[in-house]
């Protein structure tokens, strides 16, 4: 077996552990080897985090060892960001993100954040558990092109709905497009709620809000 290959079987076993001193030596070590950061991130830390929700599942992790979990990912996130983000080019366009109210699952919505900055748009985080009114908020004072929400929960999910229809009440619907994501979040469900569209991954919002802004 390769070091690369060995490198990605660690990585997936430490951040499983949530150990996260090894995850980001391992990270510097797979990019001192001239490593592709999104490797790094698709072939070892997702499918890792995925490990995790399956655990816990199956009632054999708890809320703690997915805590860790998450943040090991978070501290070898903080060395790729900058080199999958890399863009230095004038922003294409702008977009509002944040994670619904009542939900802080954020690691999601943050790889959709590095992956719009790397393709070359402004992005506001309003961070974790943002009201509607915070969305309101920020599209009347950034004017963005648009507007994605990210939520984890089932129970989370019906605050994307709230959150568009208060973004209607405030008659700013029309300035913004709106784009939904997060695991449970379908098809469906954004037509359903008066979405302008939903992204399973951060590669599919990068295309998705490129095609509903027309830009090429
Ligand atoms: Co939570 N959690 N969690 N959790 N957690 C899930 C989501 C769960 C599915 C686990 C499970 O049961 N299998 C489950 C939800 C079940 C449900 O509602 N049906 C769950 C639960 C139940 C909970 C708690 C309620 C547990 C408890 O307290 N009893 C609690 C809720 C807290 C709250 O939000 N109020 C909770 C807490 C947590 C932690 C804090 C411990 C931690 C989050 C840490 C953090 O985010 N900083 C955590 C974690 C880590 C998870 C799992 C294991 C991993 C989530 C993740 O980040 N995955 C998760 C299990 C799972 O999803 N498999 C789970 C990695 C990420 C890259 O995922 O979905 O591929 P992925 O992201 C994609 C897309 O979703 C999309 O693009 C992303 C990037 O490609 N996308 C968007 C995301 N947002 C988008 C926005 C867009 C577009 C696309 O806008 C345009």
């Amino acid at each position: 077996m390769t070091r690369e290959a060995e490198i990605l079987d660690e990585l997936y076993d430490y951040t499983l552990d949530g150990e996260d001193e090894p995850v980001v030596e391992l990270t510097n070590e797979a990019l001192a080897l001239g490593m592709d950061p999104m490797v790094v991130l698709f072939d070892a830390l997702i499918p890792a985090l995925e490990e995790v929700g399956r655990l816990f599942e199956q009632g054999e992790y708890f809320v703690p060892e997915m805590l860790v979990a998450a943040n090991a990912m978070a501290g070898a996130m903080d060395i790729l960001k900058p080199l999958i983000a890399e863009s230095g080019a004038k922003p294409i366009g702008s977009f509002v993100m944040g994670t619904v109210k009542g939900d802080i699952h954020d690691i999601g919505k943050n790889l959709c954040n590095v992956m719009l900055e790397g393709a070359g748009f402004e992005v506001i985080d309003l961070g974790v558990n943002v009201p509607p009114e915070r969305f309101v908020e920020a599209i009347r004072e950034h004017q963005p092109d648009a507007v994605g929400m990210s939520a984890f929960l089932t129970t989370t999910m019906p605050m994307a709905k709230v959150t568009i229809d208060e973004i209607g009440e405030a008659g700013l619907r029309d300035q913004v497009k709106i784009l939904v994501g997060g695991a449970p979040i379908t098809q469906d469900y954004a037509d359903l709620i008066g979405a302008d569209g939903f992204a399973p991954d951060a590669s599919a919002t990068v295309r998705l809000t490129k095609k509903l802004l027309d830009i090429a």
